[in-house]
């Protein structure tokens, strides 16, 4: 049965709590209360949360996740509880809030905390956006909306699935071309990678949905005609939508691959075949970085992978994500820059042209950190595709860092319009991005592995 409020809730709102959890419209409450009506029985809610989960079996993170409210006086307390491991994400007189999970509840209880409220994180919650970042698309809204670009524009896209996620949802994407085969050069746009970047899903959808409105304009059409334009925004939707389905975000990063310890998550942006394994990606599956069992162990990678296979025109991709404001090139697994000259020099100077464009820095990915297993390390390692990562608005943590909100999204689509119709552009021939800038020199095809 389904309760929009429960008798913790009704508990909590009849003893004057001020509620400011953000999931307004979370569905499936627990916490039992005791005598006093204010503190949560922790074992009472144990127990409850023991029986609760049948329909997706015991697994860690998904059904034993609660937003708890805890009493705390002093930063000597809020330390504490936070030492307990549940996230501090609120901080108002006298009580903090966060996430934590039962095990937490209760060490926290155990360390003689009171808990206010504790409020279960379902998996099946209202399975969108918060209300004022209702203008982002969830999984359902992309396909639809893809759907509405491709009718726009019939005489050039078509839909496509890139594969399945781990979870049976479609990578659906759209193509843009005329004519069949695969004689004109491809481009491939993806997003979303990580789950918790949202806006790294709305920049490529509306793309799509810009072209399909711009056709008809000349240097629109010249592209459509003479290109083959893939765009994929969403390659980890089971991560997005659980990233949104309590309604509160919560900061996933990963897949939702089971790990054998209980953590759930790979990180699809370590488990690509170039340098997998190496520096910058843990091998511990709890972490956010993990890079997964194997190189390409994860359906979501397989399926970029095998796209790109059997896709050869394709000489160019974007990988969206946020945020810092950058644009980034290979190497990201070394501090080396790639050995081929010429190519170096393409890149550099269509990371340049395309930061140019938005405002964003230009800097090869090493240099913000160095990280093996990334999608454009593969892609240029082993394709020899002049592939780029865009880390989009925010600059920082600060000004929205992965929930920028709905002002970020017109303004950040408006200026990645124009690079990505220069790379477009260039996919015939990225080396004339430096054309006149240094010697011809021979094009390997990939690399050696670092
Ligand atoms: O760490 C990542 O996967 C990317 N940053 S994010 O905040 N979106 O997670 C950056 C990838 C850049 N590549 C390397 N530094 N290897
Ligand atoms: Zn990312």
């Amino acid at each position: 049965m389904r309760r929009r409020i429960g008798r913790a809730a009704a508990l909590a709102l009849s003893a004057g709590l001020v509620w400011s959890f953000a999931g307004a419209g979370q569905e499936d409450w627990t916490g039992l209360f005791d005598g006093g009506g204010t503190t949560v029985d922790i074992d009472a809610l144990l127990a409850s949360a023991e029986g609760s989960a049948p329909e997706i079996g015991a697994i860690k993170g998904l059904t034993d996740r609660y937003w708890v409210t805890v009493a705390a006086q002093s930063s000597r307390e809020r330390t504490k509880i936070a030492e307990a491991g549940m996230s501090i994400d609120g901080v108002e007189a006298g009580q903090v809030s966060g996430t934590a999970d039962s095990e937490i509840l209760a060490k926290l209880k155990e360390a003689g905390f009171r808990v206010v409220s504790a409020v279960r994180l379902s998996k099946f919650g209202p399975d969108d956006f918060p209300p004022a970042d209702g203008v982002y698309h969830n999984y359902g809204e992309v396909q639809s909306a893809l759907q509405g670009a491709q009718g726009a524009a019939s005489e050039y896209a078509s839909l496509f699935s890139m594969g399945k996620s781990g979870e049976g949802r479609d990578l659906t994407g759209i193509r843009f071309h005329r004519g069949g085969g695969e004689a004109k050069p491809g481009v491939l746009f993806m997003g979303s990678h990580h789950a918790r970047e949202h806006l790294s899903t709305e920049v490529p959808l509306r793309l799509a949905q810009w072209l399909a409105e711009n056709k008809d304009r000349p240097e629109v059409k010249r592209l459509l005609e003479t290109r083959d334009i893939y765009i994929v925004p969403l390659i980890n939707p089971d991560g997005s939508e659980y990233d949104i389905a309590s309604g509160k975000y919560r900061w996933h990063r990963k897949n939702m691959r089971r790990n054998h310890d209980g953590s759930i998550g790979v990180d699809l942006n370590r488990n690509y075949a170039w340098g997998w394994g190496g520096r910058g990606a843990s091998g511990n599956p709890g972490s956010d970085t993990y890079y997964g069992p194997s190189a390409f162990s994860e359906p979501e990678s397989q399926a970029v992978r095998d796209f790109v296979e059997g896709h050869s025109n394709i000489t160019v991709m974007l990988s969206y994500h946020t945020f810092s404001e950058l644009v980034l090139y290979p190497w990201g697994g070394s501090d080396e820059p790639i050995s081929d000259g010429r190519a170096l020099a393409a890149f550099k100077v269509m990371a340049e042209k395309t930061a140019g464009m938005t405002g964003y820095r230009p800097m090869q990915s090493s240099e913000l950190y160095v990280a093996t297993g990334d999608t454009c390390d593969w892609a240029w390692g082993a394709k020899g595709i002049f592939c780029f990562t865009f880390e989009l608005t925010p600059r920082s943590n600060w000004d929205g860092g992965f929930y920028p909100g709905a002002g970020a999204v017109e303004t950040t689509v408006a200026k990645n319009i124009d690079p990505a119709l220069y790379l477009i552009d260039l996919a015939d021939d990225p080396y004339r991005a430096a054309d006149g800038k240094v010697a011809a020199a021979p094009k390997p095809k990939g690399e050696n592995p670092s």
